[in-house]
């Protein structure tokens, strides 16, 4: 395991020196191709997921492989491989020409043991904008790295996450497109209570917010996006490892995202997500189940 984690880290750093010596107006320029779930890809995609997708290959323990820019599974051929390892491989793509911090996701399964969720074994993103920044969680804690001269040094451990935030991570500008009530309801509540909005448009910056500082973020389903935008096996199962790990929340909106059942026959599923510091799931809840307005 320590072995797929030291590819990862490498990886990553190899990423943040391609974002950081290159023109970001030229790899945030669109390619010709769109992927599976219709995003039109950006350069910087395929360069990263083509970084990850050569290194995770040369690793002999890794079996399979699920990227975001990969219509299927990948088999890597390696007889000793016994891990799934699946990523975003450069999340918040909107972001990467006006130089807004991005991110990689990932997460790894045994790949005989591949039910929910709940069967991770290791999850963490990168995230590249001022410094770049690894958050791990791994053996039942999370922990947060910088790279410093050239190496992940650990600055932050055994992460917990505060009992509420003071923060509100929505993109109102599909409110008229909301499937329910629920989150224009909770928008009042938090509004009322002083909260301020954030949106970066890159899952893996709103969702590190509310890891160290508490809040909400929230995905729901609209009519744009009628099963959710959130990626299920490489966004939302992670980031909600990551939040449990540390003592938060993450639903769909019945649901604890790492419940739900891997898809296996329809990798690129999505989901909607909702990511909550203690007090925000209480509230929502509330909201939710008509315990009051
Ligand atoms: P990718 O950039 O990996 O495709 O991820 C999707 C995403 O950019 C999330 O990071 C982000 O939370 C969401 O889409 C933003 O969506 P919207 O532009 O609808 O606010």
């Amino acid at each position: 395991m320590d072995e797929v984690i030291k590819v990862l880290k490498n990886s990553c750093i190899n990423i943040s020196e391609l974002i950081r010596n290159n023109n970001s107006l030229d790899i945030g320029k669109v390619t010709n191709n769109n992927n599976v779930s219709g995003d039109n890809t950006k350069i910087l995609d395929i360069e990263t997921h083509n970084i990850l997708t050569n290194d995770l290959r040369k690793c002999k323990y890794v079996k399979k492989l699920i990227s975001e820019e990969s219509e299927n599974i990948i088999d890597t051929g390696n007889e000793e491989g016994k891990y799934l390892v699946c990523y975003d491989p450069l999340d918040g793509s909107s972001n990467i020409d006006i130089n807004v911090g991005t991110g990689t996701i990932f997460s790894i399964f045994d790949n005989d043991k591949i039910k929910t969720g709940r069967d991770i074994l290791v999850a963490g993103y990168c995230i590249y904008s001022s410094s770049t920044q690894l958050v791990l969680a791994y053996n039942k804690e999370v922990n947060m790295y910088q790279l410093i001269d050239g190496e992940f040094k650990l600055i932050k451990k055994n992460i917990k996450m505060p009992n509420n935030g003071n923060i509100l991570s929505i993109n109102e500008s599909y409110r008229y497109e909301w499937q329910h009530t629920y989150d224009t309801q909770m928008i009042r509540n938090l509004v009322l209570k002083k909260y301020n909005f954030r949106w970066v448009g890159s899952l893996v910056l709103d969702a590190h917010r509310v890891l160290l500082n508490g809040g909400l973020f929230s995905y729901p389903i609209n009519k744009s996006n009628k099963q959710g935008k959130i990626r299920l096996i490489y966004e939302a199962y992670p980031i909600a490892y990551i939040i449990y790990l540390a003592g938060g929340y993450a639903t769909s909106l019945y649901d604890e995202i790492l419940k739900l059942g891997f898809p296996i026959d329809n990798i690129h599923k999505k989901t909607e997500l909702r990511l909550f510091s203690y007090q925000e799931y209480i509230d929502f809840i509330k909201i939710r189940d008509f315990r009051y307005p």
